[in-house]
């Protein structure tokens, strides 16, 4: 079997994807995400001019071969450009793969470690009532594991609060927008926030945060410790994981769990924090970490040391990766938990697929392979817009991490 064309296919259906689709001789396919939201071109221009040229003629069957020719044999190695064109060819590889074996690709990872996937959803709003209202939406449709995230008294717009009706989209304009974040405003408000959920919904229900980045070790140690009462399945990214000693600092004064890695692009990202125990969730994914191959090499890596999966898995992230995440989490020993925010409407439509939620839970598709595709006709119609994420700054001015 050769690989004879591999296309990109850049469409907006609600939001910006880039999927790769490889076409074999023999005429089974398979796709791949490679979405880097608000930098898509530059990886399509990546696949585009330096890596499909080179597969032309290979065989589709060897994965490992193809991941080590695109990592090692590239001299300009890693960063989420070059992780997230490789993770696109090494997905739509497994697909391939599984659609010649007849199998659902979590069979060719080891079978099954679970009954289903358990996931988290999304519940924000601008005020507590509105966020507890959220909350209760999700309790209703079924899920165990609500993020909560809301607006800080004190501050025009705060990470993960949609604007109006609309579900959150950050990658909001052409040009960055800029918000004002203040770490004394947003620690004295979070804690309360929780507090009130824990009393409306009780002890059972698990309740994430995300910081996103945006707080020093010692104001992140301060959050831990006064969210403890509130007993959080994962605080996470609490400050930018450049410094794992950071995370030492934070695991000295806080019980509070720690999810991170949702930007790590490969294992060496989350080598120390991992192999010090630093952390308790790793939250790499399909489409940034390098695939299917690569992701599952960090998850066993993390289950040497105690340390459970929670991928990343929001709207960016399309559906073609959010189908192999569900082959993977179903697969490894040490599964935590799957983000799931859901996609566009038009995006279901034109990525075919056959994962199915059901409750709390997401079930892989049975189908050969990863049970998603991309319409390429539909996605024609949807072109390309567009898009980047903002920027945050100090009330002083100050540029700080979004
Ligand atoms: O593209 C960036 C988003 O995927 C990110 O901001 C979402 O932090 C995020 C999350 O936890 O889903
Ligand atoms: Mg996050």
């Amino acid at each position: 079997m050769r690989i004879v064309d591999i296309r990109v296919i850049v469409t907006s259906p609600g939001r910006n994807y880039v999927t790769v689709k490889v076409v074999t001789d023999g005429g089974i396919t398979g796709v791949g995400d490679a979405t880097l939201n608000g930098r898509e071109l530059a990886v399509a221009a990546y696949l585009t001019e330096h890596v499909i040229p080179a597969l032309i003629g290979r065989d589709p069957a060897r994965i490992e071969d193809t991941w080590q020719y695109l990592y090692r044999g590239a001299y300009w190695r890693r960063g989420p450009v070059t992780m997230c064109a490789i993770a696109a060819i090494d997905t739509a590889l497994w697909d391939i793969k599984g659609k010649v074996a007849g199998l659902p690709v979590y069979q060719l990872l080891g079978g099954r470690c679970r009954d289903g996937v358990t996931v988290y959803g999304h519940a924000n709003a601008e005020t507590v009532d509105g966020v507890v209202a959220e909350v209760a939406r999700h309790v209703e449709l079924g899920y165990r594991a609500v993020r909560v995230q809301t607006g800080v008294p004190g501050l025009a717009k705060t990470y993960g609060v949609s604007s109006g009706d609309r579900p959150y989209e950050p990658a909001d304009a052409a040009v960055p927008t800029e918000s004002v974040f203040s770490a004394r405003r947003y620690l004295d408000h979070v804690p309360s926030v929780f507090r009130r959920i824990r009393a409306e919904f009780g002890p059972d229900l698990m309740l994430l945060h995300d910081v996103h980045h945006r707080l020093t070790p010692i104001e992140a140690a301060r959050l831990g410790k006064s969210l403890e009462p509130y007993d959080l399945t994962w605080m996470e990214d609490p400050v930018p994981a450049e410094l794992p000693a950071g995370y030492r600092l934070i695991r000295q004064h806080t019980t509070t769990p720690i999810a991170v890695g949702e930007v790590f692009n490969s294992i060496w990202d989350a080598q120390q924090l991992i192999t010090e125990q630093l952390i308790d969730y790793i939250r790499a994914t399909v489409v940034h970490a390098g695939g299917i191959t690569h992701l599952r090499r960090i998850f066993d890596l993390a289950n040497l040391y105690d340390v459970r999966s929670g991928s990343h898995g929001a709207s960016d992230l399309s559906p073609v990766c959010l189908a192999a995440a569900l082959h993977i989490d179903l697969s490894i020993p040490n599964f935590g938990l799957q983000e799931h925010m859901g996609h566009p409407e038009p995006a279901e439509a034109v990525f075919p697929h056959t994962y199915r939620l059901d409750g709390g839970y997401l079930h892989p598709s049975e189908e050969p392979g990863l049970g998603v595709d991309i319409d390429e006709e539909l996605a024609a119609r949807y072109p390309y817009r567009p898009a980047s994420l903002p920027v945050s700054r100090l009330e002083d001015g100050t540029l700080h991490n979004w």
